[in-house]
């Protein structure tokens, strides 16, 4: 299962990647992360097929995997593991292109998006995760370049890029996750949106199978009559949080603004979702960076929560000599649910581990780790100053205490949603 995630974490990193398992016993471990992946448009090969033109077969597989952006599974016989294939095609490389759409089916899907586009009167477009998985960012960007459309992301969206709609609401690739729609408060209704797909787009009620948003963005792009568009710049209502207040305690609102300081671009940021995900996924990008022969930064915020779940991916960390940053947030247990549900319930509580000694368990010396505590803002604001950490060259393992109440305002808010929503269900 950690493989799994750490084959998730490299995907999102470099574009694809392959797990193998021993069968039985190893696939049904797989099976958890490998839906993870499929739900999130990963495209991870896990294993081998058949026999007749396997060398075919697993290149049809390999395109799959990277055209729909999902995991693919192939199983090998043992006694093909060693079957010698001609290796003539390994020459030519495998055909990775978009398939286009039929020219006539694309020109007309756009024009009925030009049409409702026009007639909009606040139109915006809304960017979520399918853009990233499908590759669409660059043509999404010149699209909001060219119509200077107020534009927002989703979380998945701005993590690693969805597809999304454009509206009159138009979304551009949705992933319409209760975390990613903060509860399903979306508040666009499907009569007023475009939404684009990699496999279909729809204006309203009206669905366009086969006709993929790679090619309709791009026609989009070059048709769009912009003096024709109604754009209404967005009010900057929300602002930046500052604090002020004066306390040694690190809280969520005075943590994530320095934290946003102390990010560089580039840095191979990871936040905790399906909890004890991160941490595998963390090992798989830093794997994918370090592979890469890339300088980015792998940095790696998880709660104490998530990560008791998979805590020992930190020795496959150490064994690879990776050298994420990693923050774990020491709140004394499920604080989310908390919010949820039970705020004094024991079934969030967790018990106190010494975070930090794992490392050393895990077999990391002073050479190639560092273990820190932080439990002051002086501490914290030190530490994100410090040429050594931020150069990360060394496996850095960050215990950091927050209070166990304290949550990020709008998680308190997706938190509520949630809540709401739970109770209408029950
Ligand atoms: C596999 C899985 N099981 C259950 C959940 C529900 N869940 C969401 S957040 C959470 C607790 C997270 O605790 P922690 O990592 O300590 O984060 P905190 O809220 O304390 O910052 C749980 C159990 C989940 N997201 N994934
Ligand atoms: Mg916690």
């Amino acid at each position: 299962m950690l493989a799994t995630y750490a084959a998730d974490g490299y995907a999102r990193v470099k574009g694809m990647s392959a797990l193998i398992t021993t069968f039985g016993v190893g696939e049904l471990s797989a099976v958890n992360g490998i839906a993870g992946a499929f739900s999130e448009q990963i495209p991870v090969v896990a294993k081998l097929n058949n026999p007749v033109d396997i060398a075919n077969q697993i290149d049809f597989t390999l395109r799959e995997c990277w055209i729909r952006s999902r995991p693919v599974y192939i199983t090998l016989p043992t006694d093909m593991v060693e079957a010698k294939v001609e290796g003539e095609r390994l020459r030519t490389p495998i055909d990775l292109s978009e398939p286009t759409n039929d020219s006539d089916r694309e020109n007309y899907v756009v024009n009925v998006i030009l049409r409702t586009l026009y007639d909009a009167k606040d139109p915006i477009i809304l960017v979520d995760a399918c853009s990233i998985r499908h590759r669409v960012i660059p043509l999404v960007k010149k699209l909001i370049e060219k119509t200077q459309l107020p534009y927002f992301m989703t979380p998945m969206g701005l993590c690693e890029g969805s597809s999304g709609s454009l509206g009159f609401d138009p979304f551009v690739g949705s992933l319409k996750s209760d975390f990613n729609t903060a509860g399903f408060s979306y508040r666009t209704s499907q009569l007023n949106t475009i939404n684009l797909h990699s496999t279909y787009c729809a204006v309203r009620f009206a669905e366009y199978p086969g006709v993929r948003m790679s090619g309709v963005l791009k026609t989009l792009i070059e048709k769009v009559d912009v003096s024709k568009v109604n754009v209404t710049p967005p009010s900057n209502k929300n602002g930046i949080i500052t604090h002020a207040e004066k306390s040694s305690i690190i809280t969520h609102d005075y943590f994530w603004p320095k934290i946003g300081e102390f990010l560089k671009e580039r840095d191979v940021v990871i936040l905790w979702g399906s909890i004890g995900w991160s941490v595998g996924a963390c090992q798989g990008a830093a794997l994918a960076t370090k592979d890469a022969k890339d300088d980015r930064r792998t940095i790696l915020f998880v709660g104490d929560g998530s990560f008791q779940l998979t805590a020992q991916e930190l020795s496959t960390m150490i064994r690879h000599n990776l050298t994420p940053i990693i923050f774990v947030i020491c709140n004394e247990g499920f604080t989310i649910e908390r919010y949820i549900h039970g705020m004094e319930a024991s079934y969030n509580d967790i018990a106190a581990w010494k975070f930090q000694d794992l490392v050393t368990v895990f077999g990391g010396t002073d050479k190639n780790t560092r273990k820190i505590q932080v439990k002051t803002r002086t501490e914290l604001e030190t530490l994100l100053k410090e040429d050594e950490f931020n150069a990360a060259k060394k496996l850095q393992f960050v215990e950091l205490y927050m209070p166990k109440e304290d949550a990020p305002t709008v998680l308190v808010k997706t938190a509520e949603a949630s809540a709401k929503v739970n109770k209408k269900r029950t």
